[in-house]
């Protein structure tokens, strides 16, 4: 694989500056946006004078855990714009979740907003090793989710040819990253694997494409996922990182030239990580739920909101922020089997190293008389069908040793299982609800 490490000359100073200037700039930004909270949108006012707190009262940036949370449901109370800082004229964008869980929640952004959201998504592509003149392949969905267009704006600022092919009709995905000579290529990793199927399809050979690097987020994948991704296509796997609430992609990027977790842009979103019972900051180091602040949003100022998300901190490397380790799942997405706690990564990470499975999966839950059980839903590779019975039992053991849990593993055929266009469904929970 090329060596894509961009240059320091190209790096944004900040990017490589001081932990001091860092924190000095994140203080006085911190100000600046508690206050803006506090002034503008009628529910931070509220939970802030609830909590007996007032943006005066930040004096240093641990003065943080003072403040009240933020969770999904205030959003939902305030549905749709209650939550925007400035008047609705001035916000130029909408983006909302798909509400298949509930209520909608929306989020806006004003000029400064899309283009501070350009600024650090370009930011992410360059670490990613791409560079102006490089042609990417945009693959996440357009439209009211953020991946698609959040990465479109930070592609263009960064001045790369974008090809905004959005997600689905996957013939054409493979045809167009030849045809237009795709250097860079941004999607979900669940997608990515149909893509690598449909190059199979074609008789083509993903290694010889003209791909050097994908930067694959918006879902939970694994290091065992990113080297099949890697030897499929010989070119970079790298990790993108964001959500809706707090600016869509681009809050958190791994460096091609390190691929050790993903660097947050600090100067914008403020993280900690709480334990997600107490509440209560933990250090860095240790795991817990993911909290962000930001520190520059105008029309939707988000003040330390509970992302779920669960991974820990970790000092800078390549460059000086500090970086997030992988998110190893959501605590939503977690399963209780018998007592025991389960991520989709954990069966993900067993099912690679079974040479005779596809890496598409899926989790189905059922009652059966009084006991849960965990289906893991798989399939064999076209020429490796009459493996399949062998390749389950593996998997059952696999799954039993190291994750600790006993599972039934269905092996279909090739194309069996559920293929994603955009975020993978991992879990298909069959249960009666209590
Ligand atoms: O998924 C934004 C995004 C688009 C990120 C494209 C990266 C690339 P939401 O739809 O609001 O926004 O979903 C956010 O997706 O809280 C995580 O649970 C999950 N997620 C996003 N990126 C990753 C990642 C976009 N790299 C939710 N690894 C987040 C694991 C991720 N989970």
């Amino acid at each position: 694989m090329e060596d894509l490490t961009p240059r320091k000359e190209d790096l944004e100073p900040i990017e490589i500056a001081s932990r001091d200037e860092i924190s000095a700039l994140q203080l006085a930004r911190m100000k600046q946006s508690l206050a803006h909270a506090y002034e503008n949108v009628p529910h931070y006012r509220a939970s802030f004078d609830a909590a007996g707190v007032h943006p005066d009262d930040l004096q240093s940036l641990e003065d943080l855990a003072k403040f009240p949370f933020t969770v999904k449901g205030d959003l939902r109370a305030n549905y749709p714009f209650g939550m925007f800082a400035v008047p609705r004229e001035q916000v130029l964008r909408v983006h909302a979740s798909s509400g298949t869980t509930g209520q909608p929640t929306v989020v806006g952004y004003t000029r400064d907003d899309l283009d501070m959201w350009a600024g650090v998504v370009a930011r992410c592509l360059r670490a990613s090793g791409l560079r102006p003149g490089d042609v990417l392949h945009n693959a996440y969905g357009y439209g009211l989710f953020t991946g698609g267009l959040g990465v479109h704006g930070g592609a263009e600022k960064l001045g790369l040819t974008t090809v905004p092919i959005s997600g689905g009709m996957t013939q054409r995905q493979v045809r167009l990253i030849e045809d237009f000579g795709a250097t860079g290529m941004t999607v979900t990793p669940s997608y990515a694997l149909s893509i690598i199927d449909e190059y199979a399809a074609q008789g083509r050979d993903p290694r010889q494409s003209p791909l050097k690097v994908g930067i694959f987020g918006a879902e939970p994948w694994t290091n065992a996922m990113r080297l099949e991704i890697e030897e499929a296509f010989d070119m970079h796997a790298v990790d993108i990182y964001g959500l809706s609430e707090v600016i869509g992609p681009g809050v958190a990027n791994e460096c091609v030239e390190t691929k050790d977790g993903l660097h947050i842009w600090e100067d914008h979103f403020y993280p900690e990580i709480i334990d997600p019972q107490t509440g209560e900051v933990l250090p860095d180091g240790e795991m817990g739920e993911l909290v962000f602040t930001s520190l520059t949003k105008q029309a939707f100022p988000i003040i330390r909101y509970r992302t779920r998300d669960l991974t820990r901190l970790l000092p800078g490397t390549a460059r000086s922020m500090r970086r997030m380790e992988k998110v190893t799942g959501r605590s939503d997405d977690m399963i209780i089997l018998r007592g025991v706690n389960v991520f989709p990564t954990q069966i993900e990470e067993q099912l690679m190293t079974v040479a005779s499975l596809a890496p598409h999966f899926q989790l189905e839950l059922n009652r059966v008389g009084h006991k849960d059980e965990m289906r893991v839903k798989v399939e064999t590779l076209p020429d490796t069908v009459e493996l399949g019975d062998m390749a389950g039992k593996e998997l059952a053991a696999k799954v039993k040793q190291v994750v600790g849990i006993s599972v039934k593993v269905d092996v279909d055929a090739p194309g069996g299982v559920a293929r994603s266009q955009g975020k993978a469904v991992r879990i298909v929970d069959n249960r009666p609800k209590e």
